[in-house]
């Protein structure tokens, strides 16, 4: 049995912090809700920043924002280049959650730092670096310091973060689910992870060379990140659409070579279904990641559609991206060209 690269420790290892994260919810979140408490009265907007992965997880946390506060209070997502150079204005009464695994990189620093002194924003972050430029920054942090990554690639620091923000959004705006929802994410961590390792000895990933991940909202953030995965770790062609998009031009790119993964919402699964089987038609294999599953190549099964499992769906990708890595002789742990913080 080859010995494990730290990315897929890492990867294995993300059920495990979820229980940290539900264990040890109350003191790493109440600094945070207090700060954000009666927030219908007093705040205007709640905006997601970060860069690279945190990026997408800034995406993913807005979408859901605004899924759970049903337009009471609106939520925008931005990269940190976007504010930290002067692209972005923010009303009066607003607040910015930089989202960071290092709390360090240069443009989600300046762009909290740019978002206070220019308009007067209130700040928080969301980091596994407690000891950070972002933390000294932000008004009010929640961290996690047990989530230590060794590789350059983003897996369970992404998750983990998205677990504890999408928690303390359902804790603002859904209370009552909370606990059920506490015991959900693990449990349905550790299955969709086996599932998607058994899943990948059939529907093997490494076979293909073209990834299309599709999906809408949260699950389109999920995606966006699963595009970074495979593209760092694996070097081969990925790219994201919304699933319905994929008829309006890219697939033409579709061939016996292109692995799609659809992650449903229960909303459109049976229009993305049909996007699925055409995709099949054209000759590439697919595979969905939905709560009733489809009529192609593979699937994994979630217990929801609704979009509060979104960041789970990343684990399925992250794996796609290892294991067509390892296929190609390359360092999951050191992705060419990449360091773990950029700092400019
Ligand atoms: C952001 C980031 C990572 C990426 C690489 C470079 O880091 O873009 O997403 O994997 O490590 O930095 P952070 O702000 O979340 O620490």
């Amino acid at each position: 049995m080859a010995l494990l690269t730290k990315t897929e420790r890492e990867i294995n290892d993300q059920p495990e912090k979820f229980e940290r994260v539900v264990k040890e919810y109350g003191n790493i979140s109440d600094g945070m809700l207090s700060f954000l408490k009666d927030i219908e009265k007093t705040v205007s907007e709640v905006d997601f920043v970060g860069c690279g992965s945190s990026y997408y997880l800034s995406m993913g946390l807005s979408f859901h924002f605004n899924r759970l506060s049903k337009g009471k209070i609106i939520s925008k997502y931005f990269s940190g280049s976007e504010v930290a150079f002067g692209l972005r204005n923010f009303p009066k009464n607003a607040v910015l959650i930089g989202i960071s695994r290092s709390g360090e990189s240069s443009e989600t620093v300046l762009a909290l730092k740019k978002a206070k002194e220019k308009f007067n924003v209130k700040t928080c972050a969301i980091t596994c670096n407690s000891n950070s430029e972002l933390v000294n920054i932000a008004d009010v942090s929640a961290n996690l310091d047990f989530v230590n990554e060794e590789s350059v690639v983003m897996t369970q620091s992404f998750t983990s973060m998205a677990f504890l923000g999408t928690l303390i959004i359902q804790n603002i705006f859904d209370q009552n689910n909370l606990k059920n929802y506490m015991q959900f994410v693990p449990d349905a961590s550790k299955k969709l992870l086996d599932n998607a390792k058994n899943l990948f000895e059939k529907v093997k990933p490494e076979n293909y060379d073209h990834f299309v991940f599709l999906g809408y909202d949260e699950y389109f953030a999920a995606a966006m990140e699963g595009v970074i995965k495979v593209s760092e770790t694996s070097l081969t062609p990925a790219e994201t659409y919304q699933t319905l998009e994929y008829r309006h031009g890219p697939k033409s790119k579709v061939s016996d070579k292109t692995l799609a993964v659809v992650l449903s919402n229960e909303f459109m699964k049976s229009e993305e279904e049909k996007m699925a089987k055409e995709i099949k038609q054209l000759g590439g294999s697919v595979i969905g990641i939905s709560k009733t599953g489809f009529d192609v190549d593979g699937n994994l099964i979630v217990p929801v559609g609704d979009f509060s499992d979104w960041f789970l769906r990343v684990i399925p990708l992250q794996i796609i991206g290892v294991r067509k890595s390892l296929k190609k002789g390359l360092l999951p742990d050191e992705p060419k060209n990449l360091t773990k913080v950029v700092k400019l």
